[in-house]
């Protein structure tokens, strides 16, 4: 099992909407200052959705230029921005997040009810995203909703190869209603079936709403990683609505010490992950 746990920040997401939520980043200098701030709590990796003016999720290519560049020289996290985008986003914007050139994207391994919604991910459009991210040397992190995913992600490495970097790293994202639940019998199933993956397979995992600490929690004690932020919680615990982004890194970093797992640095998540140095 890994001494150490990444802890990955998915401070914004594409769901909330800033007058529900005022906490919630939304502008370049809100997220720097929450990426420099989860940081030094111990978070290593930042999963990024932007806003436009409007506060309005966006996947405009300039703004995301400017914001790896931001993040890049405000912080060492590793900057991973989301191809996944908002459920109305078309393929072609998802697949030009890329041109952005961050560390890592996210590649959601299929489609998955997601609410009232349907978050689409057709076979043709994962292998393309694969494809390029290959090609361009960004290191993916295959978003898992559901065990199947899990299943598309061996048929894919088998009929498509490695990722950059010969890592791989899945994160199962639990709870989402339409998705798999935010159990430990639901996390257990997956860890199952990671051992069909190429051995050294890691796995973080996060839980939507009230399923963010068992999660967690099954999480650690399953040798696996953490992903927590306002994109997947925004209540702390029942009637507290959550405050920042670092409330949700502080407690992460408080299980993960709990647990003898510490955070790990973003040297050795870099290493980890297969990052270029
Ligand atoms: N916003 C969801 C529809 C990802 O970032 O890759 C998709 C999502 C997954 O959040
Ligand atoms: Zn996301």
């Amino acid at each position: 099992m890994t001494t150490t746990t990444l802890i990955t920040v998915a401070p914004t997401g594409a769901e909330s909407a800033k007058s529900d939520v005022p906490a919630l980043p939304v502008t370049l200098d809100e997220l720097v200052v929450t990426a420099k701030e989860c940081a030094a709590l111990g978070a290593s990796v930042i999963h990024v959705h932007i806003r436009g003016e409007d506060a309005r999720p966006t996947l405009d290519l300039g703004r995301l230029r400017e914001t790896v560049a931001a993040l890049r020289e405000s912080t060492d996290l590793i900057v991973q921005l989301s191809s996944g985008g908002a459920v109305t986003d078309p393929e072609a914007d998802r697949l030009r997040v890329l041109d952005a050139e961050p560390d890592m994207a996210s590649c959601t391994m299929g489609t998955v009810n997601f609410g009232d919604d349907v978050f689409l991910n057709r076979w043709e459009f994962v292998v393309d995203l694969h494809t390029r991210m290959q090609e361009r040397g960004i290191v993916p992190e295959y978003e898992i909703f559901d065990l199947g995913h899990l299943a598309t992600l061996e048929r894919l490495l088998s009929k498509h190869g490695l990722p950059a970097g010969g890592h791989v790293h899945v994160d199962f994202v639990m709870g989402v209603p339409g998705g798999m639940p935010g159990t430990t019998a639901a996390l257990v199933a997956c860890t199952n079936e990671v051992r069909n993956l190429p051995e050294g397979t890691t796995f973080a995992a996060t839980g939507i709403g009230r399923t963010t600490i068992p999660v967690m929690l099954a999480s650690l004690s399953a040798g696996g990683h953490l992903r927590v932020g306002m994109e997947d919680t925004v209540t702390y615990a029942k009637g507290r609505p959550v405050e920042s982004n670092m409330q949700l890194v502080a407690r992460a970093v408080g299980f993960a010490q709990l647990a003898q797992r510490p955070p790990m640095t973003p040297a050795d998540a870099r290493e980890l992950l297969g990052l270029k140095t």
